[in-house]
């Protein structure tokens, strides 16, 4: 039960990565030449805007005065982390898709209070970003075993091992990148690794007024446009690409029907780049586009109807007072 207290982890012990990470040039060159051959609209995956300075560029994102979410869930969780902590009596922290992990803080500072914390283990992409926030935290808080595991939250759950005291988290309102249709079997794949009773809090921005969403996907400053065109620049480094970013524009724009904002990137000329690690050339006239990003908006009855059949039920919906973004907490029956 109790864990004996670790002596400091260095990154190479602490840090795992999955098989899958280790193939992880060959899945990205494989996922790029798929996601570029998509016609009407060829697409590439989110996931690989955040190298280095694509992790950068997010967290210049999430200080801009345009860009809500950010806050606003810092907001809710200040107010609500204790008793979600209460709530589920967690001797466990996952975090997925962690970032540099600030706000895994309010329920690590909540467990450790009550004197339950055992251990912390965050899930994220950016090996970069993992190794920093797994010595951080191991320095805050040394009474914690700290593991990191380099992976995809959409296809490496299984890594963090059986659940049972465990409280995941998923913020930023990340699940947006998800399509709606994944969904569900996403939310199989959490339940999978928790046990009954266990927790899994969800970030979720919420749908609203087309001018907010709009400004906050297309800032002042010309962050959002610099992070959509990052995208391009780590094909160049790490597929050998030839793209000139500044071949392309930034378009955001939300789809009222479909309740998503989609970030594109559109040419302005007609080129060619050539992919040579995933073995592709791709042909564009000026005018055509690359979707580059989902971020997929809920609300308070559609977000809950994707937890059907999940094994995970919805327990607490908080939000702040705009309505503009919810953390809402969700149980393993
Ligand atoms: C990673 C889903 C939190 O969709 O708002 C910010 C990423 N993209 N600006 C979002 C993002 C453009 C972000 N999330």
């Amino acid at each position: 039960m109790h864990q004996v207290p670790q002596p400091q982890v260095r990154h190479g012990d602490a840090v795992r990565r999955t098989r899958r990470a280790d193939q992880a040039l060959d899945t990205m060159a494989a996922e790029v030449r798929d996601g570029l051959a998509r016609r009407p609209l060829p697409e590439l995956p989110c996931k690989y805007f955040y190298d280095e300075r694509g992790c950068a560029l997010f967290e210049e994102i999430t200080r801009l005065p345009e860009y809500y979410p950010a806050r606003t869930e810092a907001g809710i969780l200040a107010e609500h982390a204790d008793a979600i902590v209460d709530a589920v009596a967690p001797v466990e922290i996952v975090e997925l898709g962690s970032g540099v992990s600030r706000k895994i803080r309010f329920f690590l500072d909540a467990v450790r209070c009550r004197g339950w914390l055992e251990s912390i283990q965050m899930l994220e992409f950016s090996e970069a970003a993992l190794a920093e926030s797994v010595a951080r935290l191991q320095h805050d808080y040394p009474e914690a075993r700290v593991r990191g595991v380099v992976g995809d939250f959409a296809s490496d759950l299984a890594a963090l091992g059986p659940g049972g005291g465990r409280l995941i988290l998923f913020l930023a309102g990340t699940i947006g990148n998800l399509h709606p249709e994944e969904l569900p079997g996403f939310f199989r794949q959490v339940a999978a690794v928790l046990e009954p009773g266990d927790g899994f809090l969800v970030g979720v921005d919420l749908v609203k007024d087309e001018a907010c969403l709009h400004a906050a996907y297309n800032d002042s400053q010309g962050v959002t446009a610099e992070f959509n065109r990052n995208i391009l620049r780590v094909l160049n480094a790490r597929l050998g690409a030839d793209f000139d970013p500044w071949d392309f524009d930034h378009r955001a724009f939300y789809d009222p029907k479909r309740q998503w904002v989609e970030m594109r990137l559109r040419a302005r000329r007609s080129l060619q780049a050539h992919i040579p690690k995933a073995g592709t050339t791709l042909a564009l006239r000026a005018g055509d586009e690359i979707r580059t990003e989902l971020s997929c908006k809920y609300t308070r009855e559609t977000f809950p109807s994707r937890l059907r059949g999940s094994g995970l039920e919805l327990e607490r919906w908080m939000t702040d007072p705009q309505d503009l973004f919810a953390s809402a907490l969700l149980r393993r029956r």
